[in-house]
C-alpha cells in the first residue's frame, strides 16, 4: 500500500508512528506529496485535498489520520493500538485531545506563517493557544496513569508535543514536569526518533 505524506505534517507522523508499533510499516511505500502545490494530483485519491492518505494495494484509498490508523490496526494480530472494549474510549478521548492541539497549533501557524499579514485576526491566534494550554494542563494532570501504554492516544500526545517543538509554538514544559518526563521516556523509542519532522 501508499501513503502519500508530508514528512512535516503532523498527521502523517501519527500514522507513521502507528505503523512501527504495530509492525505493518515494512507494507507501507511512502509517496511523498505536496498537499498544498496547485498541481498536486492529490484530489484523485482525496477530494479534501489532504495528507496523509492510504491507497491499498486494491487502489481503494483510506484518509483522515485516525481512519488510517484504524484500518492498520485491522492487519495485525498483535495488542489493538485502539482498543476494542475496556479502555477504547479513554483512548478515543485521549486521542481526540492530542488531536485537538494539533488542529489549534496547525491553525494557529496557518494564521501567522500562511496567510498574507493584513489578513491575519490575532484574536484566532490566541483563541488556539488558549485551548492548547488547556489541553496540555490536561494531559499534564493524566499522564502519571498511562504506564507503558503507548496507544493511539499516546502516540498522537507524542505527536503534538514535537510538532509544538518543530514550530516553536508553545512552550508546553514550562510547569509541567509529569509531562515533560514522560516525553522524554517516549522520545527515546524507536518509531518517534525515526520519525522526527524534517523541513
Ligand atoms: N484531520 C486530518 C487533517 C489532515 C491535514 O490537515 N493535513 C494537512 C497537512 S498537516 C494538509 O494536508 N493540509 C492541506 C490542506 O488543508 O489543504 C487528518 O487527521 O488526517
Amino acid at each position: 500500500m501508499k501513503l502519500r505524506f508530508s514528512s512535516t505534517s503532523p498527521y502523517v507522523r501519527k500514522v507513521l508512528i502507528f505503523a512501527m508499533e504495530a509492525g505493518v510499516d515494512k507494507r507501507i511505500e511512502s509517496i511523498s506529496t505536496s498537499a498544498w502545490s496547485p498541481d498536486t494530483d492529490l484530489p484523485k485519491d482525496n477530494p479534501l485535498g489532504k495528507v496523509p492518505t492510504l491507497v491499498t494495494n486494491d487502489g481503494y484509498a483510506v484518509y483522515d489520520s485516525h481512519v488510517i490508523c484504524e484500518y492498520l490496526d485491522t492487519l495485525h494480530s498483535g495488542k489493538k493500538l485502539i482498543p476494542h472494549g475496556e479502555g477504547r474510549i479513554a483512548q478515543l478521548k485521549l486521542h481526540a485531545l492530542a488531536d485537538g492541539i494539533l488542529d489549534a497549533s496547525v491553525s494557529a501557524r496557518i494564521e501567522t506563517a500562511v496567510r498574507p499579514k493584513e489578513f491575519q485576526w490575532q484574536g484566532w491566534v490566541d483563541r488556539q493557544k488558549a485551548a492548547i494550554v488547556r489541553a496540555l494542563d490536561e494531559l499534564e494532570k493524566d499522564c502519571s496513569t498511562w504506564g507503558d501504554d503507548f496507544l493511539i492516544g499516546q502516540i498522537t500526545t507524542a505527536v503534538a508535543l514535537g510538532y509544538m517543538d518543530f514550530r516553536q509554538t508553545v512552550n508546553w514544559r514550562e510547569g509541567r514536569l509529569a509531562l515533560t518526563a514522560w516525553e522524554a521516556k517516549v522520545s527515546q523509542r524507536r518509531s518517534v526518533l525515526a520519525t522526527a519532522p524534517k523541513e
